[in-house]
């Protein structure tokens, strides 16, 4: 698929694309529970117009038994909530150089809303997949034209990947019903992995006999080149993100901080592991120091971590925050280290501009 990149200013189709996708402003990081209207948006097409009253899911394809499953039948199966962090495949993207152009996210493109459902693997089991079924296949009720193709949003799972525990269908968000943004009235949740793959406003679910290959399932592919066919995007790749300390200057976000002692803190996740190391360096990386680490809400939650900062001196700061999870794995400091064509699963380590100055004498 062809994609564009540029460096330098952003384009107008960009900066529409940015206001239809808002970001979760990074104070939003304070929460435990992103409150809804600050947790992250991503829609590619239009918000579709769904109603609740006279929804129906079917699951059909490849399955002895075929269903057909109204909302109040969803809730009536066993329900399950848990806190999941969201975030976009694309998330850093506007950092690369030079970038891909789609939404242009910097750090903002996650959130961590409490989901509340059904599991998906008793249904399939009850529909009864059968031995040719090699994945299921999502389809939201949205359709737009990518890459050239008229198309429905759809993406698909492999089998092991569809009947892992912690795959649920969604009707609840922070303990309401769904806003339409987010998939109203059903969407599918996929913890550990990146956003593309939890299909909102969920039309069907067919299981399938050969690999998908639709645009959306081609499309977040790791590919270095035009010509590579890539490797696919699957899980969140460690990373840890500060709320901004101090107080920002209007435009240009630096942060204004009084010099001593501020408490610096923030949330850090992984879809490979447990976060098991946060690292804070107050000098654009020259030097990190162990954060210290709060308590998980759940399996798939981010980590809260904090860190003292003694800002001794009035001046210049570039604050830098890295995670390293239980696999393993830690975050690139630059974010070209991680540079692919679509832009995805960029996680170099987050920097903030700070101005230390004086205290203030009264
Ligand atoms: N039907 C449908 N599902 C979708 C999308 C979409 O455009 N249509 N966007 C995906 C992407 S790329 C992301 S990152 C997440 C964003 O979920 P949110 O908007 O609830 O934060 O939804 C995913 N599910
Ligand atoms: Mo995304």
């Amino acid at each position: 698929m062809v994609r564009i990149t540029t460096s330098g200013q952003f384009t107008r189709e960009e900066v529409v694309l940015a206001l239809r996708n808002p970001g979760m402003p990074l104070e939003g990081l304070r929460y435990p529970i992103t409150p809804v209207g600050m947790h992250y948006l991503l829609t590619h097409f239009d918000v579709p117009y769904v109603d609740p009253a006279t929804y129906e899911l079917s699951v059909g394809g490849l399955v002895r038994e075929p269903l057909v499953l109204t909302l109040d039948a969803l809730k009536a199966r066993p329900a399950v909530a848990m806190p999941v962090v969201m975030e976009c495949a694309g998330n850093g993207r506007a950092l690369l150089h030079p970038r891909p152009i789609s939404a242009p996210w910097h750090d903002e493109a996650v959130g961590c809303a409490e989901w509340k459902g059904t599991p998906l693997g008793p249904i399939l089991e009850e529909a009864g997949l059968l031995d040719d079924a090699v994945e299921v296949l999502f389809t939201g009720y949205d359709r737009g034209i990518d890459g050239g193709v008229e198309q429905s949003y759809e993406r698909s799972l492999s089998l092991e990947e569809a009947l892992r525990e912690g795959v649920i269908l969604a009707y609840e968000m922070n303990g309401q019903p769904l806003p339409p943004q987010h998939g109203s009235p059903l969407r599918l949740v996929v913890p550990d992995w990146y956003g593309m793959t939890s299909v909102k406003w969920l039309r069907s679910i067919k299981a399938i006999g050969e690999p998908f290959e639709g645009v959306q399932q081609a499309a977040y592919r790791y590919r270095s080149s035009e010509g590579d066919p890539g490797t696919p995007v699957t899980r969140k790749n460690p990373h840890a993100l500060m709320a901004p300390p101090g107080i920002p200057d209007f435009l240009s976000r630096v942060r204004h901080v009084r010099q001593g002692r501020t408490l610096v803190e923030g949330r850090a996740w992984s879809g490979w592991g447990t976060v098991e190391r946060v690292e804070f360096s107050p000098d654009g990386g020259q030097t990190w120091d162990d954060a210290r680490l709060g308590e998980l809400l759940g399996p798939y939650a981010w980590r809260p971590w904090s860190y003292e900062w003694e800002a001794r001196e009035p001046g210049e700061y570039e604050l830098c925050v890295r995670a390293t999870d239980s696999a393993g794995n830690a975050q690139a400091t630059e974010s070209d280290e991680s540079w692919n064509r679509g832009g995805f699963g960029v996680n170099a380590v987050q920097r903030v501009a700070v101005l230390v100055g004086a205290t203030e004498t009264d």
